[in-house]
Formats: C-alpha cells, structure tokens, sequence
C-alpha cells in the first residue's frame, strides 16, 4: 500500500512519470491537470470554470481542486494507495489532503520531488505545445506558470522536508533514466 505525491515545477515530467510509476508501484495515477484537462474537453461547469484559470498560467482557485481531490480520494479503487500527480500545489491543497488522509486514518509514504531548470522546461513545453497545441504551453505563459511555482508550490518542499518525506530526483536526460532514478529512490526507503 502505497501513498506517493509528484511535485515539481511545470514540465518537470510529472505527468510521464505518474503512469510509469503508477503501473511500477500498483496504485492508480490521479492527476489534477489530467482531470481538469478532460472537463475542459467535456466542456462541463468545471471545465468551463477551470479553463479561464488554466489559459492565463494560473492555479484553478483551492475550493474547486480540493473539492475535486476529496471527492476522488473516496472513490474504492484508492483505498490500496495512490499516487497524486500535480496536487497540492498550495499550502491550503496540503491542509486538506492532511484533513482528507487523517480522517480515514492513513498518511503519505513519501514526496517525490522532481526538478528540471527552466531551460529544460521552456524547450519541452515549447515543444509539446507544437505537438499537442495546449493552450497554457506558450512561452509567456510557461514563464508565469514558472514564477506561480516557485511562489506557490516550492514551499510545499519545507513542509514535506519537515515531515521527512521528500526525495529530490533529477528531471534531466531520458524518460527510462528518470524513471529508474525515481525507482531507485523508492527502493531505499523500502518501497
Ligand atoms: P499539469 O497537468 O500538472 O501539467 P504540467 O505541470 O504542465 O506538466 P508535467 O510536469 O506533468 O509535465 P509532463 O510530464 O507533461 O498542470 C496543468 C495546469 O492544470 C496547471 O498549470 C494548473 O492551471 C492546473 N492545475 C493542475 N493541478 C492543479 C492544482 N493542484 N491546483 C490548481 N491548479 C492545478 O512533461 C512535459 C513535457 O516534457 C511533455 O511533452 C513530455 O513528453 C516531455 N518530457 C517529459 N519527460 C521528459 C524527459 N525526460 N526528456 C524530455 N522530455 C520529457
């Protein structure tokens, strides 16, 4: 049983590695952009609401992820572990996956925090967004999803160092290396 995060900066790789690890590790993948990425698609109130946020590089607003998490985290097929990929991102997101994991008595296994420098995610969200055309894969907008990281997201890594959980994973070189390196890094702590 296992209960993993993935934070990381945009483009980091998180989203690759979730469905590698989820497949390594057993447990299903829950990705936070993936879900709002499908209702955008469906066009449904929460895509239509998310995707003016998501268009701009800008986080959608804590009340509709945490709302969205809480609901996915009572779903059965999670009851054996899970991996969260891209949530929380804020400091309101940590409180209630706490509220959320303590009220069923369970709590994280481990933080795997994976790094790219921002050349390195410039040039590969540069170049998803020829191959997929994601509307928040423009230049302007990576740099801003950039600055809304380090502003929003990087102090989670305190507060998950604090706690003994994180393991930092280098983003850089092929898929298969930073898939093994993460591997690795769970094998350690006996995972
Ligand atoms: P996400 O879907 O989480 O996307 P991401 O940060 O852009 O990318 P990720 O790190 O997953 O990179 P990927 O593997 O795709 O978030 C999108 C948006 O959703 C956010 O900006 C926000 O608006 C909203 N959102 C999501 N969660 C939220 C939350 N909790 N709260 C509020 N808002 C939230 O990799 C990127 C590219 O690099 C891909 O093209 C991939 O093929 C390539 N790549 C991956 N690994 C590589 C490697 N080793 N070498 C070369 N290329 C590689």
């Amino acid at each position: 049983m296992t209960r993993l995060l993935l934070i990381g900066p945009p483009g980091a790789g998180k989203g690759t590695q979730a469905v590698r690890l989820s497949e390594a590790c057993g447990v299903p993948a829950i990705s936070t952009g993936d879900i709002f990425r499908a209702n955008v698609r469906d066009e449904t109130e929460l895509g239509v609401k998310a995707k003016e946020f998501m268009d701009a590089g800008k986080y959608v607003p804590d009340s509709l992820t945490n709302d969205l998490v809480r609901s996915r985290l009572n779903d059965a097929d999670v009851t054996g572990g899970f991996l969260l990929d891209g949530y929380p991102r804020t400091t309101a997101q940590v409180d209630e996956l706490d509220d959320i994991l303590s009220a069923g008595g369970h709590s994280l296994d481990v933080v795997v925090l994976l790094v790219a420098d921002s050349d390195e995610i410039v040039s590969r969200l540069s170049k998803r967004a020829v191959e997929q055309g994601r509307s928040d894969d423009t230049e302007e907008v990576i740099r801003h999803r950039l600055d809304v990281y380090e502003e929003q997201t990087a102090p989670l890594v305190d507060i998950y160092t604090k706690r003994d959980l994180v393991v930092t994973v280098d983003g850089l070189g092929s898929m298969d290396d930073v898939t093994k390196r993460i591997t690795d890094a769970l094998g350690e702590r006996g995972i």
